[in-house]
């Protein structure tokens, strides 16, 4: 898979893709993933990307100019399945959607900054938006950070253990039952005597009344 994200603070992208997981991801040519200055696109010798609002108000929108001429330069290299702007003003991110996009092959990250983009950046060439939560970041790099490790994570060789992305917590849209390892008696405090058993199915039934308990209590929401 290739990600090509476009960002006016690339700097802010540069550790989370060089850890763990992701970095296994390109080291093993799994994932492409390109950080795309949009800066570099700025109009005029300030090289500008953002001006004050028609109608008025407080904070500086993303003009139309640099972003389109950014993703009309990488159009030029490759088709994408999905262009996707993260902003808090759109459809929250969800285990199905890191499904859906770990199966794609080209991917393009636009993250917002100040205001927003101008809203004709949305209707012209955004396929997709995308918000990690109720809350307000500074910037979308944060949040095109947490997609992009929920759905390379998710690419097939990725994960050595392929049983354990399955297995996640949200991927039967339950949360995960709790897990222990030794010792089985910490300060009195003992692991349930069911997982010692080695009765597999009695404790694969545990462990779904456990997720499904767990669920109900912590998450309601998720079994509507
Ligand atoms: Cl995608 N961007 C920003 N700036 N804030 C957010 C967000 C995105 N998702 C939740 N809060």
């Amino acid at each position: 898979m290739r990600i090509d994200i476009i960002s006016v603070a690339p700097d802010l992208l540069e550790s989370p893709f060089n850890h763990s997981i992701i970095k296994r991801a390109k080291e093993k040519g799994l994932a492409e993933i390109v950080i795309h200055d949009l800066r570099a696109f700025g109009l005029g010798n300030y090289k500008q990307i953002d001006d004050t609002q028609f109608g008025g108000g407080a904070g500086m929108v993303m003009m139309i100019e640099p972003i389109a001429n950014c993703i009309r330069k990488l159009q030029e290299e490759r088709d994408y399945d999905e262009i996707i702007y993260m902003t808090p003003d759109a459809p929250t991110l969800n285990q199905s959607t890191a499904n859906t996009l770990s199966l794609k092959e080209n991917i393009l990250i636009l993250t917002g900054h100040y205001k927003g983009v101008d809203h004709r950046i949305r209707t012209l060439f955004i396929t997709k938006e995308i918000s990690i939560g109720d809350y307000v970041l500074t910037g979308g790099e944060l949040a095109a950070a947490v997609l992009v490790d929920a759905v390379v994570r998710l690419i097939p060789g990725v994960i050595g253990d392929e049983q354990s992305a399955l297995t996640d917590s949200f991927q039967d849209n339950l949360l995960s039952p709790p897990v222990y390892t030794r010792p089985s008696n910490f300060e009195g405090s003992k692991v349930p005597e069911i997982l010692l058993s080695g009765n597999f199915p009695k404790i694969e039934d545990w462990r779904s009344d456990q997720a499904y308990e767990r669920t109900q209590q912590i998450r309601p929401d998720l079994l509507k």
